[in-house]
């Protein structure tokens, strides 16, 4: 068990961390904030307390409390009652999670002895999510609701999540109300069948499969009543979509309007992962998935719509840790049924949580103060650069490059710092030694950022990211990353205007679709 010294020092690999009464206090000029996370410990100025508290520890649905916070699935849900043409039924629901994966698939009981397990292990955890591998409400939800139910008795402080195709969703938002289940995703990629007959072959309802538009209607159907029938309870409802270019792209403001009227709290357009060696129907007939660019363009063009999630990494069904991880391979079946019986104790969570409470009370000040520093100095005239980031968590830059598993995409700019995406890479570094074929994908996945902030790099490493045009930057090694991003676009600004450095503007990048399957180093 952990005392109440529990910090995020131990956990993310710290120093001493300042308490949050040493933080500098926002100027009195510091009205105002564009970043997400702006605002008290109350949460943001412009979100209801009720509702900050079901999401302030809710790694999806709050983005800062994704750098805090983790999340559990338990793949108890194998069946699925629709076709979805970037799925290949072999794996899991690629809804929620990437195709190419299969989780181990457990029973409830089974699925509660895992979360007992983990929640002792990993005190960052606070939301199980049932994703699959299937649909969650498929063969009416019997596995979902079972595991729930227990987990509701055994270990009431975690929050429960599920994820849904959406067409068995009307009959069963009565028991998702009476669980509990405070947090909702449902799948919606169209608000036009004629758009959905490109996406879903078939689905099969009221004992009956359907094909073609009639299917591609009643989805849309039952997917807009599910949606506001769980809105009207108060229940809060993500939207995800899988971005296909050339099928949905220019429809996805269209659906992020019509969910927005219905009551989503947020969208999550993801890009379509189509590998072929997946073997799926989109995979296998060469329909690409979006750049980071063609995303982040339609992303942009929602905003002001239905609030946009930015930080999905796209989890395996299965998947244990902080968003960017997956510590599922510490807590296999095999593993956890080796171990005798598991005791309930939220001590360390609870402590945990704690602490995390005071430290992002103090961070919200210096953002703000951070950020009028900037808009006093540098005024609006300087366009916004993006800044990879290699990071553990913590709001902090504490990985070196060569570990980095993944890059925080931040855009920094006269209005603020903001995360705005994610890059998934190689590992560059293994066993002490570079990689340059690794180097060169990692340069393909930031090469529309300015700078790099790191912890520590190397020097082969640096000279390869300035030669390409991107900063090596390890002076802020440690140190918060929104603080730093914009004392970095203070300095750019001024180099800017002295021709020292040049835009980046206009530059694209790629996006991974590899699995993430281990712990980072
Ligand atoms: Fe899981 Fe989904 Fe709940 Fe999160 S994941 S059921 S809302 S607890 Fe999160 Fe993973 Fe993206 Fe999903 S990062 S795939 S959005
Ligand atoms: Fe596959 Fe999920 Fe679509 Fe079902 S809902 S076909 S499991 S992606």
């Amino acid at each position: 068990m952990m005392s109440n010294v529990i910090s995020l020092d131990s956990i993310f690999g710290l120093g001493e961390l300042a308490p949050p009464a040493a933080m500098p206090a926002a100027p009195e000029a510091a009205s105002g904030c564009s970043s997400s996370s702006c605002g008290s410990s109350d949460g943001p100025a412009d979100m209801d307390p009720a509702v900050w508290e079901k999401v302030k520890n809710h790694p999806c649905y709050s983005e800062e409390a994704h750098h805090y916070f983790a999340r559990m699935h338990v793949a108890v849900a194998p069946a699925c009652n629709i076709q979805c043409n970037y799925c290949n039924r072999k794996y899991d629901c690629s809804n929620e999670s990437r195709p190419g994966v299969v989780s181990e698939k457990l029973t409830p009981d089974q699925a509660i002895k895992k979360i007992l397990a983990v929640a002792q292990e990993i005190p960052q955890l606070s939301v199980i999510g049932i994703a699959g591998p299937g649909d969650s409400l498929a063969a009416n939800g019997r596995n979902t609701f079972a595991t729930f139910e227990m987990l509701q008795k055994k270990a009431p402080d975690l929050k429960l999540c599920l994820s849904t195709n959406g067409l068995a969703l009307p009959d069963h938002v009565d028991t998702i109300a009476q669980y509990n289940i405070d947090h909702v995703t449902i799948t919606i990629n169209m608000v036009d069948p004629e758009v959905g007959a490109q996406i879903y072959p078939w689905i099969f309802y009221k004992h009956k499969r359907w094909t073609g538009l009639d299917a591609a209607k009643i989805l849309h159907e039952q997917q807009m009543l599910g949606l506001e029938m769980l809105t009207s309870r108060g229940i809060l409802v993500k939207v995800n979509s899988v971005m296909i270019p050339g099928v949905n792209d220019d429809h996805l403001l269209e659906v992020n309007k019509a969910v927005k009227s219905r009551g989503a709290f947020l969208h999550n357009i993801m890009p379509l992962i189509s590998d072929p060696a997946h073997g799926t129907y989109f995979g296998l007939n060469g329909q690409r998935g979006p750049t980071a660019q063609e995303l982040k363009v339609v992303q942009d063009a929602c905003e002001g719509g239905a609030k946009l999630m930015r930080h999905c990494r796209q989890c395996r069904a299965d998947a244990v840790g902080l968003l960017g991880e997956d510590r599922g391979e510490e807590f296999t079946a095999e593993k956890i049924e080796a171990m005798g019986a598991i005791d309930y104790d939220d001590e360390a969570r609870r402590s945990y949580r704690e602490h995390v409470e005071a430290e992002r009370a103090g961070r919200h000040a210096s953002k703000a103060a951070a950020q009028a520093d900037v808009r006093d100095s540098v005024g609006t005239a300087v366009d916004p650069i993006l800044i990879a980031v290699a990071t553990k968590g913590g709001e902090r830059i504490n990985e070196h490059f060569g570990h980095a598993k993944e890059f925080q995409i931040y855009e920094v700019g006269p209005n603020g710092a903001k995360f705005v995406g994610h890059r998934r890479v190689d590992q560059y570094c293994e066993g002490g030694s570079g990689d340059v074929d690794t180097l060169d994908g990692v340069l393909a996945a930031i090469n529309d950022c300015t700078a790099v902030f790191v912890a520590k790099i190397g020097g082969c490493p640096s000279k390869s990211l300035a030669d390409a045009g991107i900063e090596p930057v390890d002076r802020f090694a440690f140190d918060y990353i929104e603080e730093s991003a914009l004392a970095y676009f203070k300095d750019y600004a001024e180099r800017l205007g002295q021709g020292a450095v040049q835009s980046r503007a206009g530059q694209d990048a790629v996006i991974r679709t590899g699995a993430l399957t281990a712990r980072r180093a």
